[in-house]
Order: C-alpha cells, then sequence, then structure tokens
C-alpha cells in the first residue's frame, strides 16, 4: 500500500497502483474457519447434503430469532427466494418496483411474465417514494415491492397503506438488509413477507444462499412445498413447485458466520465512520449515513458525488480502479435503462427523475472485515488528491 500526497502519485498519471492487490467492495466476511470445517466433517459423517437437513433446520431457526420473526425458509438464493415469495403471494399482471435497485428484483417479476413497474425514489433517502407509487398504480397492479436499499429501510407504514386502500400484496426485497431494524422492529417483520440474500459480497453470506421471513404460518407453508418441487411427504406432490433448497454445507457456512456477525458489523461501522471522517470538506462528496438509533449493519459505504464536484463520477471510478480500488457504481444504471426494461419502457426515464439523477452520481467504496482503517485512510487520500488536484482524468 502506497501513500498518495499528489497528482504524480496517481496510476492514471502513470505511477504504480496505490494498491498491489484489488480492493472490492465486496469481499466476503468469513468466520471461524475451524468451526467451519467441524461441520463439514459431521455433514460427510451423516450423508446428509441438503432437502431440509438438520443443520439447515438449525440455522432457519437462529435466522427467524435473530429477526424476531417467526418463520424463516430459507433458499439457495435470494433470487430464487424472491421468485417463491412472489408467486406464493399469487403476485402477477403488473407489481410496483423501484428501478433503483439490483436488477434481481425487476427480474424476479419479469421471469415470471409479471410486468415490472417501476417508481421514482426519494433522492434523499434512495428508496420507493410513496406518492411514486400511487401515481402507477393501474387496474393491472396486484403488488408493490420496496426495496430496503443500502440496508436502510422504505417508508413501510406508508406503503402499506397504499397496499391496504388498493387492495395490493406488499412484499419487501430486504436483500441488503440482514440485522436492520425500522422503528425499532427487526426487517422480516413488514408486509406479507420479506427476502434476504446470502449472497458472498452481502454483509453476511453462506456462499450462495436466500431466506423468506414472513410472520404468517400458511405462506410459510405453502413457500416450503414451492422450495422443494410441491412434495409432501414421499411421492406426494401438492403443490406446484421449483428447486429451492439450501444446501447442507450453505446453512454451515451460515451457523459460523452467524457467531462473529458483531465483528462485522464494528468492523463495517468502524470503516464508515472513518470514511465520514476523512471525506469532509470536499465539494460536491457527500457520503450516505445511517440512523444510530436504528440496527444497521453498515455494509454499504455510499458515496455521492454532485455537480458541484470538479471531477465527475466516473472520472473518480476510473482514478480509483487504476490505483487497484474496484469501487462499484451501483446501481447504475438503473433497471428502466437496461436492455430488457428498456426495451419495454423506452421512456421510462421521463417519470423516473430521480433515480436518473441519483444512479448518476453513486460510488459504492469498499468496507468490510477485509478492510483496516489504514486501507480506508489511503483510499480517501486518494479522493482527496484527486478532487483537489481539480484535474481532468
Ligand atoms: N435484491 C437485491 C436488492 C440485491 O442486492 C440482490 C443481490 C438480490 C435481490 C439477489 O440476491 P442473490 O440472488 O444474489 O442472492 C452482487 C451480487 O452478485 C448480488 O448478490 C448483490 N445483490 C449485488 C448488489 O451485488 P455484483 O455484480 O457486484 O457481483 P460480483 O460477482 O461482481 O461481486 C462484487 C465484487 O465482490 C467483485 O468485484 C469481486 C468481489 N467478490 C465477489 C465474489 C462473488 C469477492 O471478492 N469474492 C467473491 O466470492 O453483484
Amino acid at each position: 500500500m502506497k501513500l498518495i500526497r499528489t497528482a504524480q502519485d496517481l496510476a492514471i498519471n502513470g505511477a504504480a497502483p496505490a494498491f498491489e492487490q484489488q480492493l472490492h467492495v465486496g469481499r466476503p466476511n468469513i468466520g471461524n474457519r475451524d468451526a467451519f470445517m467441524k461441520y463439514v466433517g459431521d455433514i460427510f459423517d451423516r450423508r446428509w447434503l441438503t432437502n431440509n437437513g438438520p443443520v439447515e433446520q438449525a440455522f432457519e431457526q437462529r435466522i427467524a430469532d435473530y429477526h424476531q420473526v417467526k418463520h424463516c425458509i430459507t433458499m439457495s438464493n435470494g433470487t430464487i427466494a424472491l421468485e417463491i415469495a412472489i408467486r406464493a403471494l399469487g403476485m402477477k399482471g403488473e407489481v410496483i418496483v423501484p428501478s433503483f435497485t439490483f436488477v434481481a428484483t425487476a427480474h424476479a417479476l419479469h421471469w415470471q411474465a409479471i410486468t415490472p413497474v417501476f417508481a421514482d425514489i426519494n433522492s434523499v433517502t434512495h428508496t420507493l417514494d410513496p406518492d411514486a407509487v400511487r401515481r402507477m398504480i393501474t387496474p393491472c397492479t396486484t403488488g408493490i415491492i420496496g426495496v430496503h436499499l443500502w440496508g436502510r429501510s422504505v417508508q413501510v407504514e406508508a406503503l402499506q397503506a397504499i397496499a391496504d386502500e388498493h387492495g395490493l400484496k406488499l412484499m419487501l426485497d430486504a436483500a441488503p438488509a440482514f440485522g436492520c431494524s425500522h422503528k425499532g422492529t427487526m426487517i422480516g417483520n413488514f408486509g406479507e413477507c420479506e427476502v434476504l440474500s446470502f449472497h458472498a459480497t452481502k454483509f453476511f453470506n453462506t456462499f450462495e444462499g436466500g431466506a423468506v421471513l414472513t410472520n404468517n404460518e400458511e405462506l410459510a407453508e405453502t413457500m416450503r412445498l414451492m422450495r422443494n418441487f410441491g412434495f409432501s411427504g414421499l411421492d406426494n406432490v401438492i403443490h406446484p413447485g421449483t428447486n429451492g433448497k439450501m444446501t447442507e454445507i450453505a446453512a454451515a457456512m451460515g451457523m459460523v458466520n452467524l457467531d462473529s456477525i458483531s465483528d462485522v458489523i464494528n468492523a463495517n461501522r468502524r470503516n464508515h465512520q472513518t470514511y465520514l471522517e476523512e471525506l469532509t470538506d470536499l465539494p460536491g462528496i457527500s457520503l450516505l449515513g445511517y440512523d444510530e438509533s436504528e440496527r444497521n449493519n453498515y455494509q454499504y459505504v455510499v458515496m455521492e458525488v454532485s455537480a458541484e464536484c470538479p471531477v465527475t463520477r466516473d472520472q473518480i471510478v476510473r482514478a480509483l480502479h487504476a490505483d487497484n480500488i474496484r469501487v462499484r457504481r451501483y446501481f447504475w444504471p438503473g433497471c428502466h435503462r437496461m436492455k430488457p426494461y428498456r426495451d419495454l419502457y423506452p421512456h421510462a426515464g421521463l417519470l423516473l427523475p430521480n433515480t436518473q439523477q441519483v444512479a448518476d452520481g453513486i460510488v459504492v467504496l469498499p468496507t468490510g472485515t477485509a478492510m483496516d482503517v489504514d486501507m480506508v485512510r489511503a483510499v480517501c487520500s486518494l479522493i482527496r488528491v484527486l478532487i483537489k488536484n481539480d484535474r481532468p482524468v
């Protein structure tokens, strides 16, 4: 790691990269290796690898307890969890979603011949604007999917009120919000159900994995059937279904990672705080904060670059990449500007001004247990030099 003091030290100006190894936004957080290997040995001894095994059952109970919710139904990944939840809720026709989200939220609908209708976000919170949702309701609308982007909750009360008023189902894509709360209540307790992702790059991972959290027993039972081809006992298929099951190895990773969850929160919080301290007083640069009265996982360090910044967002990204800092432009350019949805709605952008403005100004910075304070400071010093020097890249 090299210290950046002047513009001549930047890799875009011909210097060696600040970091020899690439820094990533989604470097996995990995728990105790010996504990994981012990699980692996036990799984092999039992020769029970998947299909509602004992580790998966124990893991489901721990996730449900952690989120203080009645049911956790684990799945092979967050996208399958979304698809199964959408189908179990009987959504069809049109469903309102934000465009400013990971594309899986929209794909989970499109994949099932349901039309995702994009509503705009609030430009401060980056989550669905309830007034914009209202404007997109048609006679074909059957549901709303809010996304707790960056782990910060959507306005669930306002969205629930709209859903109730119009007879719509509300579900939440809580993929980034493991362990977070809204007004003191844990994520997982809102809408009809909420969906988590345990992908390798998430705050909490099971290699690949996901889950649906719900307090609705009937819904939970339906989703359990659906993730296992609709089987109820041997030879007895009583529901249409697919294969959404979590493996024992994935559940074991989850058990081990749960044991070190507070270390991950502490590392993320410390990194976020360091970024906040080091990136003050830069023109056109601000960092998204977290509400300290809530439970947060601090997994996303989101830097916003406005027109007052002398260097553009994309110039910053190019410069950081040259120095081996693989920052991301999540969730640029917005789903509505990606081919499958651009083909569906070529003019959607006219109704999504906040989405376009936010998507064009975001840089997500590396954090997690793979980053220490010195690395965070080095990333910040690079950003400071880049902006203070005011040089086009
Ligand atoms: N809804 C929302 C709101 C979501 O954010 C997501 C997932 C979903 C639904 C769907 O859940 P899953 O079906 O994925 O469970 C990543 C993840 O693939 C995706 O899970 C996540 N959201 C999204 C926000 O980010 P990419 O395109 O950034 O992935 P990738 O593979 O480029 O990884 C990011 C960085 O992390 C890379 O630069 C390299 C590094 N990395 C990655 C992996 C896989 C590692 O260091 N180690 C690894 O094992 O999408």
